[in-house]
């Protein structure tokens, strides 16, 4: 730091005494070297994002004025992922400016929202986990917590899916390829992250760590404004690079690649969001992803904490660490080894500092996402926190056996020893923890009941819930203007601020008038969907059919299968009385399939194949449409999600952790056809049983089928209309008479079915229809519309950041 003076800067600097306009005509000219009369779309947006970047820095800088003078409790988001989408229309639009934005373009001739469009979408996340952090990142700097958000610069995100002769084709996302106006690099900020090697005792008993590699983590801020841009908090992504530079020796003998070497290898780390995990190199590479980032946002805290603090033992009064998911767990033992390594405190004293800071969250019980890693690669990565997750497994057994004779901790340990060896990142997590939450009411009652039994027997007080929310300033006020306007015209605005504020709105249900509007926005944004899906994937769909999506990552357990094995039932019948008064349906699908999912892979293929039969056939002309709309993102959500007469949410029960698709679409107006699952439950609380469609079984009913054994060649047979589909398939109908192709799918359903979609299709089927009857009647519809969006309050993520806030983090 230098010694300046200066502490103000002059009044005459501050952009907001500058009309937006003129700073984005100085921006495009001066920041951007393009002349207006040659600039593109893109230009313009990022001399606009620029502009309107220049207006968050006040706040940003006073909010962490404030942070420091209050000495206010520091609130560190890790996330693998952050899945934020567009940043410009949420800018401009918390900071105030939209008006004045479509003023200014509208008087060039220019449209904003095409501008707004030009932005890249940052592919950051996967799914609703990544989101969940981008929404708390909105709603932190809402509610007024000191929160900052920690990841990865991913160079290219997760992968961009497009589709060959109906095959998911993955090919790397480019975000970055026109630079990114949002974030300001800080070369400064840079830590070493350190891999492999071996530990020594030193003469003083000092275990010392000698690592064989060596790679920097440099800090990229971008400021995150809440609404009404009265906090700006900042959410830093790390980017790796070697230790070493160039070897310029090898270089100038013709060795280029060889010259190169560390730099690719140390860039790999941060190039891709989960590189695929078939190969030992890809876990590899995952892991030291996650120990990157991990360490560095440790590392970089400790930092800004030393700067006004002397006692490390006072870490925990000053700073709260959520860890979501399993991803970033690796900070247990992390933290434990900055402390006693690098700060020489003492290793109880450490974990106990570590334990009254860090907090987790749990996404999901499926075995397959509590993340294990061998011993063996530990060992061979991470000598130096092997041996602190031994100590850690230590001091958690002697813990356990002084409070509970004859409790056997060694299955609640982190380090399971069967089988080679695995170091367990769930348990490890949880022990290191001061609280760990469930993501609803449901999956938190599961989570004490199955993968975290026996840790909940020993710390009943760790485990609480926090349902799930997300902000209603990007999930209603800007992706579905229109409603937002309705909204707003007949309550009042503060429903943005306050989401609570929306049930004013209930009365309106009874309003035959405010029906009509409220469908008349509707139909606008069905029409905006339709012309979306003409342009993405050449087919026509008609506006006033029932919309029916369903947008999600891939997943057995979210079951598409089950939607797409019930819309080519639909097929067949409609096929086989065209005229019998059927609703007029078009079916949307979107959503990713990992890398190496073979099987959701291979849905998406089956339903590409359907949608090919289907859209093809006269006699379902005008009756059916099936669409499976390529590389879903946030950016394709908001166009989807206010275009949605009906929301899919038919998760095997117990196994969707909560959902916030699901409560995207209540609140926009969409009714739900669900499971009782996850926060589905919790909406139907809400929204009252008269206005969602719950079918299925239940947790406790699936459960009981999955260990009791379940014959689903029989549920098959005793269900026709299935059992027509499942003969279709196997035979051929929907791959050109290839009995092979979809064989995988047809053997997994009939002989498995761990999901549960064949004693589920039946009632699946039932409530379609019931839904297909009461659409038509278009008042009644309506009515249990707005009753969705008017009831939704409560999903608002300020609602539950203040939960994590007060429960958790103790930081309001
Ligand atoms: C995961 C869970 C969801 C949950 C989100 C956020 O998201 O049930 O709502 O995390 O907690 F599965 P996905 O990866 O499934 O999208």
């Amino acid at each position: 730091m230098t010694d300046t003076k200066l502490e103000k800067l002059p009044e005459s600097l501050d952009p907001k005494n500058v009309p937006l306009g003129e700073a984005v005509l100085r921006h495009l000219v001066y920041s951007v070297g393009k002349d207006a009369s040659h600039a593109v779309r893109r230009d313009w947006c990022a001399a606009l994002s620029l502009a309107v970047r220049d207006r968050m820095v006040d706040g940003w800088m006073d909010t962490t004025r404030r942070i420091y003078k209050e000495k206010a409790k520091r609130v560190y988001y890790l996330s693998m992922e952050f899945m934020i989408g567009r940043l410009l229309e949420d800018a401009i639009s918390n900071m105030g400016l939209t008006a004045e934005a479509k003023g200014f373009f509208s008087e060039h001739g220019l449209d904003l929202q095409e501008i707004l469009e030009a932005e890249p979408d940052p592919a950051l996340g996967n799914g609703g986990l990544g989101r969940l952090a981008a929404c708390f990142l909105d709603s932190m700097a809402t509610v007024g917590v000191a929160g900052m958000g920690y990841g990865i610069r991913y160079e290219h995100g997760i992968f961009r899916q497009s589709f060959q002769d109906g095959w998911q084709l993955e090919e790397p996302e480019d975000w970055l390829i026109f630079g990114n106006n949002w974030e300001f690099h800080r070369p400064e900020v840079s830590y070493p992250i350190s891999f492999g090697g071996s530990v020594q005792q030193d003469a003083q008993g000092k275990m010392v760590w000698t690592p064989s590699e060596r790679i920097l983590a440099g800090a990229f801020d971008t400021p995150i404004a809440g609404w009404q841009g009265k906090h700006v908090n900042t959410l830093r992504l790390w980017s790796a690079r070697s230790a070493e530079t160039l070897n310029l020796h090898q270089f100038n003998q013709g060795e280029f690649m060889a010259a190169s070497r560390q730099q690719v290898l140390a860039e790999s780390i941060t190039k891709v969001l989960y590189p695929g995990d078939h190969t030992a190199e890809g876990r590899e590479l995952r892991l030291k992803q996650e120990v990157f980032f991990t360490s560095a946002s440790l590392q970089d805290l400790l930092h800004r904490f030393l700067l006004d603090n002397k006692d490390l033992t006072a870490l925990p009064k000053h700073v709260a660490i959520q860890l979501n998911d399993t991803h970033p767990a690796i900070a247990v033992p992390e933290l434990v080894r900055l402390l006693v390594d690098e700060h020489d405190m003492e290793f109880v004293q450490s974990f106990e500092i570590a334990r009254g800071c860090l907090n987790y969250t749990n996404h999901t019980l499926l075995p397959e996402a509590l993340e294990k890693w061998p011993l063996e690669l530990i060992e061979r990565c991470l000598p130096r926190h092997l041996q602190i997750i031994r100590e850690i497994d230590n001091l958690f057994a002697a813990e356990i056996r002084a409070k509970f004779e004859g409790k056997d901790p060694a299955p609640m340990q982190a380090i399971d020893p069967h089988h080679g060896g695995w170091v367990r990142m769930g348990n490890l997590a949880f022990i290191g923890a001061k609280r760990v939450n469930g993501v609803s009411a449901l999956h938190t009652e599961l989570m004490k009941q199955t993968v975290f039994k026996d840790l909940h027997e020993v710390y009943p007080d760790r485990i609480l819930n926090q349902t799930n929310g997300i902000t209603p300033r990007r999930w209603l006020k800007e992706c579905n203007p229109g409603l937002a306007e309705l909204i707003t015209e007949t309550i009042g605005e503060d429903w943005v601020g306050d989401l609570s504020h929306i049930s004013e709105l209930v009365p309106y249900a009874e309003d035959k008038a405010f029906r009509d509007k409220f469908k008349a926005v509707k139909l606008e944004n069905k029409k905006r969907l339709a012309a979306y899906i003409q342009s993405e994937v050449g087919i026509k769909v008609d506006p006033t059919a029932l919309f029916d999506i369903q947008i999600k990552r891939i997943h057995e357990y979210k079951r598409q299968l089950m939607n797409a094995l019930e819309t080519m039932a639909l097929y067949n019948a409609m096929k086989a009385d065209p005229k019998a008064g059927w609703q007029p349906r078009v079916k949307i699908f979107a959503g990713k399939a990992a890398p190496s999912y073979t099987l959701a892979k291979l849905i998406i293929k089956l339903i590409n194949d359907a949608a090919k039969v289907i859209n093809n056939d006269p006699d379902v002309d005008g009756l059916l449409k099936l669409v499976f709309l390529p590389n879903y993102n946030v950016s394709a959500a908001e166009i989807l999600i206010p275009g949605a007469d009906l929301s899919e949410q038919i998760s095997t029960a117990g196994f969707e952790a909560s959902g916030t698709g699901n409560m995207k679409f209540a609140l926009n107006g969409a009714l739900t056809v669900g499971t009782l699952d996850g926060a589905n439950v919790e909406i139907k609380e809400h929204v009252g049983d008269d206005n969602i469609f719950i079918f299925g079984l239940e947790a406790d009913e699936v459960a009981a089928r999955q260990h009791g054994g379940c014959q689903p060649w029989v549920t098959v047979a005793e269900t026709p209309r299935l059992q027509e589909v499942v003969t279709q398939i196997s035979s051929g109908f929907y791959s050109n008479g290839d009995t092979e192709r979809f064989k995988g799918i047809v053997d997994n359903v009939l002989a498995h079915d761990y999901f549960q979609v064949t004693p589920d299709f039946q009632a699946y089927w039932d409530i379609q229809r019931k839904i297909d009857g009461e659409f038509k009647d278009q008042d009644t519809w309506q009515r249990m519309a707005v009753l969705n969006t008017a009831n939704m309050g409560w999903f608002s993520a300020d609602r539950t950041i203040r939960g994590y806030a007060n429960d958790i983090w103790k930081a309001l």
